[in-house]
């Protein structure tokens, strides 16, 4: 999964592809790198991150889709967004896939849109929103409190209508965790890919990396590289990454280890 951020404050490529043009060419790019999916977002969620009006992100998202579209883009395209209003326009302009990650707790009418389409999803576990987030990152076991919430969230989501094998789950690396929930949650993933639907991962050029590095955003792509081996290793099956390239060269790498070729 490709990260296509049309925002203009995102914490690594914030800016870069504000302008569709730049949006599109980008998507076509990782696209032909190997990405089954590219992640449009026109909201930044990164910790303090104030919300974005769903028309602000509606302007930002739809002429990115609408131009992928018409380039006859090969990949699925994802909205993330917790809005409905944003989802709807997103799907109207030809996405197939909704990543939220309130896990409809932001939108509940968002839900009825995915089942009412037929849409994919992806439900990611997070406390409180951006802006309050890192405060509440408490736990006793942060594997077992995260498995729960995301099996209650699953159960939620099939209430409102969706089919069960277009439901996506992920631990939300970096929302409402410290650098050792992230680790633990890494190292534990085959936990909740034992919950039985796909595990996404978004480690990508995220602050724990640079706690880890001492290197700047834009220069955690080794710390990214490694933690996505090793989710791939503990059952992960969805990488959500902005250097799609490397990343999904180091995956078919280890793929053909663990697997064979
Ligand atoms: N992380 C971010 C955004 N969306 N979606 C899922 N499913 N999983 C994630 O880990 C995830 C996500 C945050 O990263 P990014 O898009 O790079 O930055 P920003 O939120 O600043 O736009």
């Amino acid at each position: 999964m490709g990260v296509l951020n049309v925002t203009p404050d995102s914490f690594s490529d914030g800016g870069r592809f504000l302008d569709a043009e730049a949006a599109v060419a980008h998507g076509l790019a990782m696209a032909a790198d190997g990405a089954d999916i590219l992640d449009v977002g026109g909201e930044s969620t990164r910790p303090g991150a104030e919300p974005v009006a769903p028309q602000e992100q509606i302007r930002r998202v739809v002429p990115a889709i609408e131009g992928l579209v018409a380039r006859g883009v090969r990949a699925q395209i994802s909205i993330d967004t917790t809005r409905r209003a944003v989802a709807e326009a997103a799907v109207a302009a030809g996405a197939t896939f909704v990543n939220d990650v309130s896990a409809f707790r932001a939108d509940p009418a968002l839900a009825e849109l995915v089942a009412e389409h037929g849409l994919d999803c992806c439900l990611s576990h997070m406390r409180g929103d951006p802006r309050t987030m890192q405060a509440q990152a408490v736990y006793d076991d942060v594997v077992a409190e995260v498995k729960a919430f995301l099996e209650e969230r699953l159960r939620a989501a099939t209430a409102a209508g969706i089919a069960e094998q277009r439901i996506l789950l992920d631990p939300g690396i970096g929302f409402a965790k410290t650098l050792e929930h992230n680790l633990e949650l890494l190292r534990r993933l085959d936990e909740l890919v034992a919950l039985g639907r796909p595990v996404v991962v978004g480690t990508s050029r995220k602050s724990f990396l640079g706690r880890l590095t001492g290197r700047q955003a834009d220069d955690r792509l080794a710390g990214t590289i490694a933690t996505n081996v090793l989710a791939f290793e503990r059952g992960a099956v969805v990488f959500r990454v902005h250097d799609v390239r490397p990343v999904a060269d180091a995956l078919a790498v280890t793929a053909a280890t663990v697997r064979g070729r």
